[in-house]
């Protein structure tokens, strides 16, 4: 998981624990970074900051004479990255669900994203961490475009007993999700999860959909699920969807799968939103709630 970053940032620490840090070293040793991050996805915008933000801390860091400064670079590149890869906590989820259900209402949470990025897996997880804290949820199957969805989401839900709303294919998806939340407010159901379409190419009419169903079942939140196996173009199309739909959080899927972690540092850096949860895995308990930290283990860089 990783690898790609996570052998970048070793070599820089190997490359500059023998010497003695004079700015050209820093600058050489920053150079090849450069190279490196952009080679494993990294956008260029964040390889900018990466360089900066390193050279100011290898700056300060003081190599001991007979000593190896590798546990000093490496608590160095933590801080940069800790400092980039901006976080929310989920209870910040769980709460809102708990206010809401004191005053009657249930709370809609929207899931977007492009085409086979792991929503539906996604959102099926969610139901999954939200009944461990102890609440209930409907999904509506507002993907009612692509052939077999119903089918997958409605099979993946209920081998784990969450209760599913659908309509038929074509039918308008924002009208599948308000049947939805009027069902769980009528069965005092505190969670709808919204399922949505994607398409190969993340196009208008796509992004038109997705505003369409935020404005009619004005939901509390709007998740981008994305795929951390598109590297780079992940976070382009997060950045679109944030400025055409408007997000609040994102959750990096297949994480666990992707070789070089471009995506996951620089996604929240692109769309100025904060990582909720990351997917690291097929099955429906793998869903990490602290998505920084996972990083940095996957990275072998400090906490
Ligand atoms: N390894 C891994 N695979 C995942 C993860 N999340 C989803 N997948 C897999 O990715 C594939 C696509 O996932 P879906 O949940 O169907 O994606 P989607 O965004 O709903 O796709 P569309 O409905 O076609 O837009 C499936 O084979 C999932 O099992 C993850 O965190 N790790
Ligand atoms: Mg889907």
């Amino acid at each position: 998981m990783l690898e790609g970053l996570r052998k970048t940032f070793a070599g820089l620490a190997e490359r500059i624990k023998t010497t003695s840090l004079s700015e050209k070293d820093i600058d050489e040793a920053i150079s090849q970074l450069e190279l490196h991050l952009a080679a494993n996805d990294v956008a260029l915008e964040v390889i900018d900051k990466i360089a900066n933000s390193l050279k100011n801390e290898l700056r300060q860091i003081k190599v001991p004479r007979f000593g190896n400064s590798s546990d000093l670079i490496r608590e160095a590149i933590s801080k940069t990255i800790q400092g980039l890869v901006l976080e929310s906590n989920p209870s910040e989820i769980v709460e809102r669900v708990r206010e809401n259900q004191r005053k009657g209402k249930a709370t809609v949470i929207l899931f977007v994203g492009p085409n086979g990025g792991g929503k539906t897996t996604t959102v099926v997880k969610i139901a999954n961490y939200l009944r461990k804290n102890g609440f209930s949820s409907v999904i509506a199957c507002s993907d009612t475009f692509r052939a077999g969805a119903i089918e997958q989401l409605r099979s993946l839900a209920e081998r784990y007993g969450f209760w599913v709303v659908s309509q038929h294919y074509g039918a308008d998806p924002a009208a599948v999700a308000v049947d939805a939340i009027r069902s769980a407010e009528a069965r005092r159901i505190p969670v709808v999860l919204i399922d949505t379409a994607g398409r190969t190419e993340v196009d208008e009419g796509l992004l038109e959909e997705m505003r369409k169903i935020k404005r009619v079942t004005r939901p509390d939140f709007v998740i981008y699920v994305g795929d951390a196996l598109s590297g780079n173009v992940a976070a382009e199309q997060a950045r679109k969807f944030n400025e055409y739909v408007g997000i609040d959080y994102v959750i990096l899927a297949k994480l666990d799968a992707d070789a070089k972690g471009g995506s996951a540092i620089s996604i929240t850096q692109i769309t100025g939103k904060p990582l909720i949860f990351v997917g690291v895995g097929q099955e429906v308990d793998d869903l990490d709630t602290s998505p920084r930290s996972w990083i940095l283990r996957a990275l072998s860089l400090p906490a």
